[in-house]
């Protein structure tokens, strides 16, 4: 009380709202006023940041946390009274009629859409030591993941704009979430390779805020071990983006300039946009204010389940249930083995990938009335069984795909689901816990991450008529993956499978030792055959043919081991890197046409 004259009249205010929620014991160290005053000022300008940065303040954090707690303690199962059913939603075939249809209303939409990265999390379970979106996505290019997303957005701002013939003021906006542990990092990557092509002003960074743990179930909140001054925080999950874009006045902005949707997506998923124009064409078709994209799942996959909750009163929803709840409910509900697979090799409930498309209209009148908060989840530690103490300090948490669990039942909530290989392809396990991922399961890392992307693009040229050779199983990292040709080509090249098709004429041969990499917009593959390795690079308006036999000694992919600390550690989480022992390589640095013909 007597420090309360050190203090500004905010910090008075939020003084005595701790005091009223019961935190006195944050000042129970405290010495006399005149000792550690400016300490003490900058205890409560943290305090202020934590009161401001969580919808409703920190007395509405603390009593969410006691309500979370304390149904923690009781053991309340969070779908209590719902009983969970497979849904239905669009099953994609890549490159069937459905498909490029999809994909066309998707492109044609693509310009009023604005895009959401959430890039906060540090990725603990890869133990990579740079951000997440500054990894390369393979090393044939090089291309990171935040370039590979940029681009993509740009190829598809382009092609969007195409499809309209020029009426078309595109420049479709991207947000990036960020975090005290990536904020900076992120900055520098985007601004010392000039926003990857993307004016600077298309994008914002929003920085999410860390949250205050808690000691006990009270919802006392904790100190740091060794500051009296300060409280401990902890990040509360990608959920808070929803109340990030809320306050940034970002969708009403976005809203009167005519945009529709908004796409969220996540830091490491190399393949991410060949699923993009299909679902948001499959958005548009059915008027969905939520599609979720999911993929075929393994019983027990670390990611969650795409569900239909029915409850006893009738409500029913469609929502992710997170990996870690999605067996225990199945038991609970009359499913006694729990989360299996079905006949097909996969759980019936379809795995989200976390690529979320809403609606903005709808969207916003949502946010509008919650502010943007989602539904919290808290999982703390217990000592033991009376659940009376906590091993370590927790806090609140929320997940971006947990929007859906305000929405009324008139809310028009779908998903589409298509192949892995197509869609999903993260980088979050590092190099020991792959290995230990059971057979036939995903890795999820670095390897499988990169691998990924040669398949995808094998099989699609494959698809468009070009013979790939077959892949050949090989083991990096004591992961066994498939792989293929090493094939990789920029966004603006083909963003969807109808400019991959426009793009590749005749009979084109790519055998299984190649590697073959298109960087320019306007190369055309036509007979072309290759045995090795081809790099070709074009401007704008350098219209490239590309035909005959291309052989050299090519690039060897050779094994690298994850413990060898003198490879950089980008290429030894992989477990392999290119020994690159000859090529062709071209690049056309002006407009006109052009053949490549050895
Ligand atoms: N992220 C943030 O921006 N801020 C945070 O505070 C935390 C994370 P993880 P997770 O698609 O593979 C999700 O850790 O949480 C960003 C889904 O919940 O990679 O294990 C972070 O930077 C799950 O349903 O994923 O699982 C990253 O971009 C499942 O679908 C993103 O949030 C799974 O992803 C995800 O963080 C999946």
């Amino acid at each position: 009380r007597k420090n309360l004259s050190v203090l500004s009249p905010q910090q008075v205010e939020l003084a005595k709202m701790l005091i009223e929620m019961e935190q006195s014991h944050l000042f129970k160290q405290w010495p006399e006023p005149g000792v550690e005053d400016d300490e003490k000022r900058a205890f409560f300008d943290q305090i202020e940041r934590l009161n401001s940065s969580y919808p409703g303040g920190l007395a509405s954090y603390i009593r969410t946390a006691r309500e979370l707690l304390a149904d923690s303690k009781a053991g309340k199962n969070p779908f209590d009274g719902f009983t969970p059913s497979v849904p239905s939603g669009e099953v994609l075939t890549f490159g069937d009629d459905n498909f490029v249809q999809y994909e066309e209303a998707g492109v044609r939409e693509a310009r009023k859409a604005a895009f959401v990265l959430v890039a906060g999390g540090l990725g603990e379970r890869l133990g990579y030591n740079g951000i997440k979106v500054a990894l390369p996505s393979e090393s044939v290019a090089g291309t990171c993941f935040l370039q590979y997303y940029i681009e993509s957005i740009l190829a598809l701002q382009d092609a969007s704009c195409r499809l309209v013939q020029g009426n078309c003021p595109a420049e479709i906006p991207l947000v990036i979430m960020t975090s005290d542990d990536t904020h900076s990092r992120t900055v520098d990557l985007l601004e010392s390779n000039a926003y990857f092509g993307m004016k600077p002003t298309q994008v914002k960074l929003l920085k999410q805020e860390k949250v205050a743990c808690l000691i006990d179930n009270d919802a006392h909140l904790a100190l740091e071990p060794n500051n009296k001054y300060r409280i401990q925080t902890k990040p509360h999950g990608h959920g808070d983006v929803h109340s990030l874009l809320y306050s940034s006045g970002l969708l009403s902005k976005w809203h009167d300039a005519g945009l529709r949707w908004v796409l969220f997506f996540q830091d490491t998923n190399g393949l991410l946009f060949k699923g993009i124009p299909a679902s948001l064409g499959v958005s548009a078709t059915k008027w969905y204010h939520v599609n979720s994209l999911a993929v075929p799942r393994k019983a027990k996959e670390a990611i969650g389940g795409i569900t239909r909750l029915t409850h006893k009163d009738g409500r029913t929803m469609v929502i992710n249930v997170e990996y870690n709840q999605l067996d225990p409910l199945l038991r609970a509900t009359g499913h006694p083995d729990g989360d299996v697979n079905s006949e097909t090799g996969y759980s019936p409930f379809p795995g989200n990938i976390n690529q979320l498309i809403f609606e903005l209209g709808p969207y916003m009148g949502e946010l509008t009335r919650t502010k943007g908060s989602i539904k919290e989840f808290v999982n703390p530690k217990y000592k033991d069984s009376s659940k009376t103490a906590f091993k370590s300090s927790t806090r609140l948490e929320c997940m971006m795909q947990d929007y859906p669990k305000t929405l009324p039942p008139s809310a028009r909530v779908g998903f589409t689901a298509m192949d892995t290989w197509l869609a999903y392809a993260p980088v979050k396990n590092n190099p020991e816990d792959a290995a230990k991922v059971p057979k036939g399961n995903p890795y999820h890392s670095a390897t499988s991450g990169e691998m990924a992307i040669y398949r995808a693009n094998s099989l699609i040229l494959r698809k468009a008529g070009v013979k790939v050779g077959d892949p050949v199983l090989d083991t990096f990292n004591e992961q066994e993956v498939e792989v293929w040709p090493r094939i990789v080509w920029k966004p603006r090249w083909a963003i969807t499978f109808a400019e991959v098709k426009s793009k590749v004429r005749g009979n084109n041969t790519v055998t299984d030792r190649s590697t073959l990499a298109i960087k320019g917009r306007d190369i055309v593959l036509e007979d072309l055959s290759l045995d090795g390795a081809l790099l070709v690079d074009a401007v704008d308006g350098a219209e490239v043919k590309v035909s005959g036999s291309v052989r050299n000694k090519g690039w060897v992919v050779e094994k690298v081991n994850h413990k060898d600390t003198s490879v950089p550690e980008e290429v030894r989480i992989r477990g392999f890197k290119f020994n690159k022992i000859e090529q062709l390589e071209k690049s056309f640095g002006e407009a006109g046409k052009f053949e490549l013909k050895p």
